[in-house]
């Protein structure tokens, strides 16, 4: 077969699996799969700077340590890929400047995963991916079935951005106004910035959407916050949706993403973020989103949501069983 879609464009495409986990282009080939790995190369969405249809090549490439996958995690105690097994789905065939195009595609990608009973691990691209992610989850588990923990510097609860009601700043609005999401299973953590304003976060108001800004996890401490999310989702739903916008993250430690606020989490208060809620709840899907290649500095960005997929990936492993080992010295 060959490593690459006949019509993908030429910045799509695996590169390399992420950690060099088997290639399952065909949708028949992916019985079996604990975890499906897939890549959504469009950025047709974004409001400021373009790229992030760069991103899902440059995350996979952002740690490539050549052999087969073993990533054994010293502190949870599984090796992830022993416990589950993994596959790369490549890239859906995005249309360059057709979003609505790309988002079909990607509906339709993880209607496929989800059909299968695996988790589908999705490398963006920017965050109006979310969308057809939510459609999907919603035709096959039911909205009233699935709640989301959502890390981000913005809401993404505008009504529109720029005339658009398909953007990166609307997904989460258009997904309730949808039905696809109830507002009152959405938690939002590390909000900060100057956007939205008043307008949009009375709309989330009036349909339960709770969140955390970035100044309350400082004041409740950020290990305070993720068991609130955790103790959120599991109070709503028998399954949780993670989607990470890599912005959430101070531009320090992600300066390669379109919309970049100062004043965000670190990356390894991320890490164990992510982890202690992959290991908490069981994660039906989770996304890291707005990779923005062309303004990252020495693939911080990129490693950065490499870790972040991995981390997920090891605490649905630890949460599955198997037997921790954490390793600590005698
Ligand atoms: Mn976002």
């Amino acid at each position: 077969m060959q490593p690459f879609r006949p019509h993908e464009p030429g910045f799509a495409g695996v590169g390399v699996t992420y950690c060099r986990v088997p290639l399952v282009l065909d949708p028949a080939g992916l019985r079996g799969a604990d975890v499906v790995v897939v890549g959504a190369p469009f950025d047709d969405g974004t409001s400021n700077r373009p790229g992030t249809r760069f991103g899902p090549r440059a995350i996979r490439m952002a740690e490539d340590v050549g052999p087969p996958p073993w990533r054994p995690h010293m502190d949870l105690g599984i090796e992830p890929f022993a416990a589950l097994r993994v596959v790369d789905h490549g890239d859906i065939e995005a249309v360059p400047g057709d979003l609505l195009t790309s988002h079909r595609l990607l509906n339709a990608t993880i209607t496929d995963i989800l059909a299968v009973n695996a988790v589908p691990v999705i490398l963006g691209g920017d965050h109006s991916l979310s969308l057809p992610v939510m459609r999907a989850l919603a035709a096959h588990h039911g909205a009233d079935n699935y709640a989301v923990i959502h890390f981000d510097t913005h809401t993404d609860t505008g009504s529109e951005v720029y005339g658009l009601t398909t953007s990166h700043g609307t997904p989460f609005y258009q997904a309730v106004e949808e039905g696809v999401l109830r507002g009152d299973h959405l938690m939002q953590i590390g909000l900060r910035g100057a956007w939205p304003g008043p307008t949009e976060f009375d709309w989330m108001r009036r349909h339960g959407i709770h969140w955390r800004t970035m100044e309350e996890c400082l004041d409740h401490g950020i290990d305070a916050v993720i068991r609130e999310a955790i103790t959120f989702a599991e109070d709503r739903a028998p399954r949780t949706y993670l989607t990470v916008d890599v912005d959430v993250l101070d531009p320090a430690f992600a300066p390669g993403t379109g919309t970049p606020e100062p004043g965000g989490f670190q990356t390894r208060e991320l890490l164990r973020a992510v982890r202690r809620i992959a290991s908490s709840l069981d994660v039906c899907a989770m996304d890291v989103v707005e990779v923005s290649p062309p303004y990252d500095v020495a693939g911080i960005t990129a490693l950065a949501a490499h870790r972040v997929a991995l981390e997920t990936i090891s605490g649905i492993a630890h949460r599955r069983g198997g037997a921790p080992r954490p390793e600590r010295s005698a």
